[in-house]
């Protein structure tokens, strides 16, 4: 039996582009998202074209109401959603706030409130208003910081009485491989040279930062989280050669988590950075920014990948955005779309983050996207997906040995609560959800809700605090 604390915070995870639909509602702008139609494999539309299925997402805009209260029948502790940056400055550079996407926002923490379920809430989950990567280039233009940091003080000084805890930018790190994606700037990874792709990455670093002293100025209490792509990178092989690349590999992750948590650049990606020739520019005021290091340290986790120095077996596999090579122990336990499966990977990154920053640390993305098949009943659809229900369980039983080994994890959110628009694929069909939705990668369906098998089973895990883990 697992043992998880008292006060563990039990939820799950969604993000507004995903979900919410409603792309052209309610004063909101167009996001990057709005013409990605096929997530981010790359291709970008003029305008916002039908096929893309994250205009109506799950209509969660018009269904916040019912969905939030399936979330309460669950029994959540937290909720973690983002607050679509273009709902609240359609462009993104305005000087006034667009006043009904914070009225819909102040409407969602209500129903939240109603159920006793605390947020917490994403600043960025790749939703940069497309305006700012068409005029200004995105993230690469130091300028967005301010705008940021406008965005980001609008909903602090809004919600900060309701809202404690902030993530700054979700799976900060993939910004490496997804430029566009991740940091809104219309240039592909091989088009961008590894000075601007830093210099992308040190304006997302310093606002993160400076939102972080601006949470802690402005809200008493306040809680601000970094976010990363968690990706444990094992050896290929015990070849000395073989660990030194997986070390490597793993130290280009590590630089996101080490500046957030000690506040200033380690020395090993100075030297990485000053041997391929890239000279940043970092200002006094850069410097000074970064010593407000977070609170605690967030992580998705769905898959670890191994690395070689074996330029012949360098080979890419499947996996979230940043992939590595595979991992041929882990070779029967892929999932529908290529991912390996790896529960020890969890207790390990935990394991690794804890010993490395010293921060308490959340889960706050994990979970099985696979294809369902609902059975007609009598009374509605039955949705039996005991191979999530056996994902979920295993990575909470890894999540429980490594609060076992000593570290402090604060709490899981599954992805997704609800099914929803995958991210890299842009598919319905690559459900998360512990709810079912009716709609299907032709955009065809009712939207209707179904609570699936791993609806009733997280509820139960969560009734009796996880000792239902196995
Ligand atoms: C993470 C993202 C999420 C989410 C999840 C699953 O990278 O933060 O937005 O979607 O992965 O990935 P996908 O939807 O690509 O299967």
């Amino acid at each position: 039996m697992a043992n998880f604390p008292d006060g563990f915070l039990w939820g799950g995870a969604t993000a507004a582009n995903q979900i919410e639909g409603a792309y052209a509602e309610g004063g909101k702008g167009l996001s990057i998202q709005d013409v990605l139609p096929d997530g981010e494999r790359g291709r970008v539309t003029e305008e916002p074209t039908p096929d893309n299925l994250k205009l109506i997402g799950i209509d969660h805009y018009h269904r916040y109401v019912d969905d939030i209260a399936l979330l309460g029948e669950m029994g959540f502790a937290v909720y973690r959603f983002s607050m679509a940056w273009s709902r609240i400055f359609p462009n993104g550079d305005e000087d006034q706030p667009n006043e009904e996407g914070l009225a819909y926002y102040a409407r969602v923490l209500d129903e939240l409130e109603r159920h006793g379920i605390e947020p917490i809430v994403t600043l960025s989950h790749y939703e940069t208003p497309l305006h700012l990567a068409r005029a200004y280039g995105g993230w690469e233009n130091r300028a967005l910081i301010g705008f940021f940091e406008k965005f980001a003080r609008t909903l602090f000084e809004r919600f900060g009485d309701r809202v404690k805890r902030w993530l700054t930018f979700n799976e900060i790190n993939a910004v490496l491989e997804l430029p566009f994606f991740a940091g809104g700037v219309p240039r592909t990874r091989e088009d961008m040279p590894l000075q601007d792709l830093y210099q992308t990455v040190h304006h997302e670093l310093v606002a993160s930062a400076r939102v972080t002293r601006l949470a802690h100025d402005l809200i008493p209490g306040s809680q601000i989280g970094c976010m990363i792509l968690a990706m444990p990178t094992y050896p290929l092989t015990p070849a000395p050669a073989d660990v030194l690349a997986a070390q490597q590999a793993e130290r280009v992750n590590y630089g996101f988590g080490d500046v957030h948590c000690r506040g200033y650049y380690p020395s090993y990606l100075l030297r990485t950075l000053e041997r391929a020739g890239v000279t940043l520019e970092i200002t006094d005021q850069d410097r000074d920014d970064l010593l407000n290091t977070v609170d605690f340290v967030s992580l998705s986790y769905y898959v670890s990948v191994c690395e070689t120095a074996d330029e012949d077996l360098r080979i890419r596999g499947e996996g979230n955005f940043l992939g590595g090579v595979p991992n041929p122990a882990l070779a029967a336990t892929e999932t529908g779309w290529g991912w390996q499966v790896d529960p020890v990977g969890l207790r390990v990154v935990l394991n690794a983050y804890w010993d490395r920053w010293q921060k308490p640390l959340f889960v706050i993305e994990n979970g099985l996207g696979a294809v369902d098949v609902p059975e007609r009943t009598d009374d509605g659809l039955r949705i039996e997906d005991d191979y999530r229900i056996a994902y979920l369980n295993d990575h909470l039983s890894a999540t429980a040995d490594a609060i076992d080994d000593g570290v402090p994890v604060l709490g899981f959110t599954v992805w997704s609560c609800i099914d929803l628009v995958s991210a890299s694929t842009a598919q319905m069909s690559k459900r998360y959800g512990l709810i079912y939705v009716d709609r299907h990668d032709d955009g065809s369906g009712s939207l209707d809700r179904h609570r699936k098998k791993s609806f009733y089973w997280y509820k139960d895990v969560i009734s009796s605090n996880g000792a239902l883990i196995r």
